[in-house]
């Protein structure tokens, strides 16, 4: 293919000899991209294109999912089950029976030692949804452990118990399209042009299009503060401070909506009262943002006839977490921006399948936004498995944070770790570190073999990953999208529903539940549990999905009955004077005082730790870190440092430098640049043994979410720089 100049030293784009092309949804972030992969002749993957015709990313991909197809065949996947006795001692290989018995026997022993809930079973938003499902079928209606929870709670959990304290249900209300008709754009912490590339694609076009005010609301200079029209450079872990003070003078000056707030909201006169003591003044000085930009914010977001509110983990990883995203919902409310064509309040989340644990794997409740609290909900799930309901725990259990410290307490003493890498990515690692290396039996299940947690694990079992499965997942917009079994999974890797199976078989040795071996059976399974659900996905099945390149829930059978098409474009919930999930239908206007608990920089540890990530890599980086195409940018930790500060601790750029916190110390590269204040350091989570050996990761108290961005550090020259980059290579193994 040739394009550019055609007259002179044309570009040419290596032929790959793709002879076919295979669709699938990307396996890394939760815009949900539609991408083929292309295979040669030999059918080897070698290529990945954006699908042209998929609405989300209408034939884009980013940088990432560009290079997808490289997972393949990346180094340190699993191929074989590996057994030891003690975490320390070598890896043997062993076959996939002795493997699976080993996981039943270990479970029940555990359990009959020590009862049903001293085995913590922690999955992931980075499977597909039929295997989450089917996960929570194994583990509510045989295993019956309540220590069952995801790492969501590192993620979303926040947005979760955000959305139910607000509206009486978890379920993100609007979609991409309504950036196509907002007038006013609000993103708190959150970086969509390098965690969301395509979903910042779609808001960009439209913003041009349309030139809607945008108002980024982030510590960090971030490149979508580059692009705002208003840039609110928060001090962190405030956001709860400014929402308040928005809606006192929203309040103060009559430009609520009182139609819909009398209408739909409940709560409206306490509100009132707790905002009317955050006035601009008294709040500038707590949140760093000027009486005057207060005000102006407050007044665009009121007057504007459609205003918009994203967020991402600045929000949500916060120990006001919960109380930020009930903040967001109240602001929304009042101005009555919830379910109209660019009003809305969205939760842009995280993982690829992040939506898809929260609707179905019964991590924290039920399936399909049923609650263990609501007795109709265990009797209707219950009978639909064939379980006795008094199985079933009445409340949930404890949270994948909680189980940790549950853990150290010597609580928890058997551990299914399935897709998460808690020792990368957990807070304060010495103390979880010290819980891993407690228990009794824990078994890793993940498709790479050289993570972290596995190396206090005494069973390995090499799972699949992406496209070597087949299974839906949802997006951020509520839309589902499939992902074909493109490749093979490596050696004797096997696809995660397979594992999953094969383990139920053994807790089910009377066949009293039944285990669809085919992800397209246990989607229409899914479908019939869905009927009359807020997800009710009762109209799709994995052929349809592919046909449109995703659907929106809900689409009900009732409406594929009637010959009712999938809608095309955006769908909202809760629209125009929509009923809420809580009884009487109405929303809630719920007061959130502040008492700022956190770490905060002092004399001995001067700078705020603001961690989070870069676009080329993801998370743990066990797929990222071994992409060339991906590691090339940045292939060993770095601090994102304020020049002024750098000069004043004789910092040059590229020097190492030692990052020390009240728990450990780290090593990383300094980077100066404007990005961050001259009080804080940006530290992106992505490499081996670094930015949460730091953290301190005090939970929220609703949501029981660490608050990742909010550390104090200070930081150290090293003499020996030789040294110090010997070390750094040395951790670049990982
Ligand atoms: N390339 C890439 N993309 C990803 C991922 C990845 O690993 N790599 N991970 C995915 C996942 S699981 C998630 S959850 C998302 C995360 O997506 P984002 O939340 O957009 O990403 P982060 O870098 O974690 O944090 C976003 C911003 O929060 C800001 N922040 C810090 N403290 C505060 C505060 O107190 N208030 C406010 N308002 N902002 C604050 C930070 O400065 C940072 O710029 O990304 C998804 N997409
Ligand atoms: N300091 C700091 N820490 C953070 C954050 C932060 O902003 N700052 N963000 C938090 C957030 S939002 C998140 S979501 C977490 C993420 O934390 P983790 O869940 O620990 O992150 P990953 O590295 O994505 O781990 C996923 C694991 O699953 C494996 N895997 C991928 N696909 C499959 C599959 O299909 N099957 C199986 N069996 N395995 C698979 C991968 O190899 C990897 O080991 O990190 C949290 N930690
Ligand atoms: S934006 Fe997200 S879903 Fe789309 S290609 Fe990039 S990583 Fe994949
Ligand atoms: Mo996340």
């Amino acid at each position: 293919m040739l394009f550019g100049r055609t007259q002179k030293n044309p570009i040419k784009i290596a032929d790959k000899g793709v002879v076919e092309w295979q669709y699938a949804t990307c396996g890394y972030c939760s815009t949900g991209c539609s991408i083929e992969v292309g295979l040669n002749a030999d059918g080897k993957p070698v290529a990945s294109r954006g699908v042209a015709d998929a609405d989300v990313n209408r034939g884009k991909l980013c940088l990432k999912g560009i290079f997808e197809h490289e997972l393949f065949a990346s180094a340190g996947r699993g191929t074989q089950p590996l057994i030891r006795g003690h975490w320390h001692d070598a890896w043997q290989p062993t076959d996939w029976n002795s493997a699976l018995d080993k996981v039943h026997d270990e479970i029940r022993r555990v359990q009959a030692k020590y009862g049903p809930d001293s085995v913590a079973i922690i999955s992931t938003g980075q499977m597909l949804t039929e295997e989450f499902y089917t996960l929570g079928k194994l583990t509510r209606g045989l295993i019956g452990t309540n220590n069952y929870d995801g790492n969501t709670t590192l993620c979303m959990a926040s947005a979760v118990s955000g959305y139910k304290r607000s509206f009486g249900s978890d379920g993100p209300p609007g979609c991409y399209e309504d950036f196509e008709h907002t007038d006013c754009l609000i993103a708190w912490g959150s970086n969509l042009p390098e965690q969301h590339p395509i979903i910042y694609w779609r808001m960009k076009e439209a913003q041009e299009r349309r030139g809607f005010p945008l108002i980024v609301v982030d510590p960090r200079v971030t490149m979508l503060a580059q692009n705002a029209h208003m840039h609110l450079a928060i001090t962190p872990g405030t956001d709860v401070v400014l929402q308040n003070a928005l809606m006192h003078v929203i309040f103060a000056e009559g430009l609520e909506d009182s139609r819909y707030i009398a209408a739909n909201t409940n709560g409206v006169d306490e509100l009132r009262t707790l905002v009317a003591s955050y006035d601009p003044v008294t709040a500038s000085k707590i949140c760093g943002i000027d009486e005057d930009t207060i005000r102006v914010v407050a007044r665009t977001l009121a007057k504007a006839g459609a205003a918009m509110q994203i967020w991402t983990m600045g929000i949500n990883q916060s120990t006001h977490g919960s109380d930020g995203v009930v903040g967001i919902n109240n602001l929304a409310l009042i101005t009555g921006n919830i379910g109209k064509p660019g009003g809305t309040s969205l939760s842009i989340t995280g993982q690829c399948n992040a939506m898809g644990t929260r609707e179905w794997s019964s991590c924290s409740g039920l399936p399909n936004y049923r609650y263990l609290e609501n007795p109709q909900h265990r009797e209707e799930v219950a009978k639909f498995w064939n379980v006795d309901p008094e199985f079933f725990p009445k409340k949930r259990g404890m949270f994948q944070t909680d189980i940790y410290q549950a853990m150290e307490a010597g609580q928890i003493k058997g551990m299914w770790l399935i897709a998460t890498n808690p020792m990368s990515s957990l807070p304060n690692t010495a103390r979880i570190r010290k819980a891993m290396e407690k228990l009794e039996f824990c078994c890793v299940q993940d498709c790479y073999q050289d993570t972290e947690s596995a190396q206090y694990a005494h069973l390995y079992l090499p799972a699949g990953t992406w496209a070597e499965k087949e299974g839906v997942m949802t997006n951020t917009e509520r839309r589902i999208n499939l992902i074909n079994p493109i490749a093979t999974p490596p050696g004797k890797a096997k696809p995660d529903l397979w594992i999953f199976n094969r383990v139920a078989e053994r807790f089910n040795k009377d066949g009293k539940l039944s285990f669809p071996e085919k992800a397209a059976d246990i989607f229409l399974e899914m479908g019939e549990l869905s009927k009359g659900r807020l997800a009710d996905i009762s109209g799709m099945n994995h052929a349809l999905l592919e046909k449109n390149r995703g659907i929106q829930w809900p689409y009900t059978a009732k409406q594929a009955a009637q010959g009712i098409a999938p809608p095309k474009g955006g769908k909202r919930l809760y629209t125009e004077d929509g009923v809420f999930s809580y009884p009487d239908g109405k929303a809630k206007l719920i007061p959130l005082p502040f008492i700022d608990n956190n770490e905060t920089p002092d004399e001995s540890f001067p700078f705020w730790l603001n961690t989070g990530r870069l676009i080329e890599h993801w998370h743990g980086r066990t797929k990222t870190g071994k992409i060339g195409n991906n590691n090339k940018f940045s292939p060993i930790p770095f601090i994102e440092i304020n020049p002024d500060a750098a000069a004043e601790l004789g910092i040059q750029r590229g020097d190492y430098v030692r990052l020390v916190s009240r728990r450990s110390d780290a090593l990383a590269m300094a980077m100066p640049t404007q990005r961050v204040p001259k009080n804080m350091v940006f530290l992106p989570f992505h490499f081996h043994d670094c930015a949460n050996r730091l953290t301190l990761g005090l939970l929220d108290p609703h949501s029981r979410q660490p608050a990742y961005k909010q550390s104090a550090v200070r930081i150290e020259r090293i003499a020996d720089q030789q040294a110090a980059a010997k070390l750094s290579m040395e951790m670049r193994k990982f």
